[in-house]
């Protein structure tokens, strides 16, 4: 499925797609889901959305072929596709750092769409490249990653609940375990009530936290926020309340706000309310929600002077090969349940476009193509 310019519907085109090179993976695509991100960049709002490209970053495939060089998958396994990779060299040190799992080792490639290499493996009909996307381009049957961005995950996990490990659900996850820490007893409030809201607020229930408080725009979505642990719910829309978001969690709700607040919106307003919600002294806000090109956060200095503390995370800090696998196998002991985020599941990568008009009808957390 080409996403040929920002705002047009994906085509559906019979393309090529070329064997590994060094380094690399061929895998065929058995399922993927819709992140908001990948629509965020079909709607041109990404500063690094190039046309025409494949979208899609939230998969389960199988590996088809491997490269030269290729050490640590043989056709057959099981990968999700990490758009953060993890080359785990001695000489990365953020591979090598416990504090980031930001490896930048095929970032900037990866930003302009091309393979490490600096070349692409799709080719359309008339032989015309087509740019990769997040380095995973999933909303084709077959794709090419690199190694370092494939995580082996056991067979015995369905590919096509597998996928919600590769983005969203991981990421709200991790924003509470790893990039906030949030402890036992804590107060937390919620921005945006997406897969990745709702994966903040099961993972703040799990880690303790005392207090949940769920923020949305869209009371459709208050009913899983609760089954999910939330303690609070709140309409933030204008004409519900009488002032502004940030003065009824840190005011009336609590008397000096939440210990950890998290924007999955990608509104910078919502980012602004979220960190001046947060606890004087010691509160934390973390930046998930992915901003429109041109928008930037601002706040009075005085925020940070008495106290908060602005953060953000990409995958939820999760050291994405070393990690994903874990979490594949925390579902499968039955710790981390993920079927709820499945609201809408399709057959055939043609009905992507469908996926994308269900991602849009609101009632949507993830939709799921099987192909
Ligand atoms: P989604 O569209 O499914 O959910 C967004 C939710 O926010 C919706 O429920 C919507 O009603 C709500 N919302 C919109 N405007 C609001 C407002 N003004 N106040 C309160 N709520 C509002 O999206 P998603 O897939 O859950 O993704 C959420 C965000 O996280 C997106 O911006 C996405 O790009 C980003 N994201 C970031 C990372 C990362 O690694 N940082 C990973 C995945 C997704
Ligand atoms: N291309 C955008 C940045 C988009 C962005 O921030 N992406 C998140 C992942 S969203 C997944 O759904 C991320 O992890 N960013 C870290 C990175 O290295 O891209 C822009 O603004 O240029
Ligand atoms: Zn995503």
């Amino acid at each position: 499925m080409v996403a040929r310019g920002p705002k047009q519907p994906l085509t559906e085109e019979e393309i090529t797609v070329d064997p590994p090179k060094e380094g690399e993976v061929r895998v065929k695509v058995i399922a993927n889901a819709l992140c908001h991100t990948d629509i965020y960049t079909l709607d041109g709002l990404d500063p690094e959305g190039l046309f025409p490209c494949i979208l899609g970053h939230e998969a389960g495939c199988i590996v088809e072929s491997v490269g030269p060089g290729v050490t640590s998958v043989v056709p057959g396994d099981h990968v999700i596709p990490c758009y953060t990779p993890q080359c785990s060299q001695t000489s990365c040190i953020f591979c090598m750092s416990p504090k980031t799992n930001l490896c930048p080792e095929i970032r900037s490639t990866q930003g302009q769409g091309v393979m490490p290499d600096g070349t692409k493996r799709f080719h359309d009909k008339d032989g015309k490249d087509i740019y990769h996307f997040m380095g995973c381009s999933t909303m084709s049957e077959y794709t090419v990653l690199a190694e370092i961005s494939c995580a082996k995950v056991s067979k015995e996990m369905p590919l096509e609940k597998a996928c919600l490990f590769g983005c969203g659900v991981s990421t709200g996850m991790g924003a509470v375990w790893n990039t906030c820490k949030v402890e036992p007893f804590s107060s937390v409030a919620v921005f945006g009530l997406g897969a990745v809201g709702l994966a903040v607020i099961q993972g703040a229930k799990m880690a303790g936290a005392s207090k949940i408080i769920a923020v949305d725009i869209n009371e459709d979505k208050f009913e899983m926020a609760k089954k999910l642990g939330a303690t609070d719910c709140v309409n933030s829309s204008p004409d519900k309340i009488d002032k502004p978001i940030q003065k009824v969690i840190a005011g009336d709700m609590t008397p000096w706000g939440v210990d950890y607040s998290f924007d999955c919106t990608g509104n910078v307003n919502v980012m602004r309310a979220a960190l001046e919600c947060s606890h004087r002294g010691w509160g934390e806000s973390c930046v998930i929600g992915v901003a429109a090109s041109g928008h930037e956060i601002s706040t009075r200095p005085f925020q940070l002077v008495t106290g908060r503390v602005w953060k953000g995370t990409a995958f939820g800090g999760f050291k994405s090969r070393r990690d994903v696998p874990l979490l594949v196998e925390r579902h499968l002991n039955g710790e981390l349940p993920i079927d709820h985020f499945i609201t809408h599941t399709f057959e055939g990568v043609e009905k992507t476009g469908d996926a994308i008009d269900a991602l849009h009808s609101g009632g949507c957390l993830r939709a799921v193509v099987k192909y």
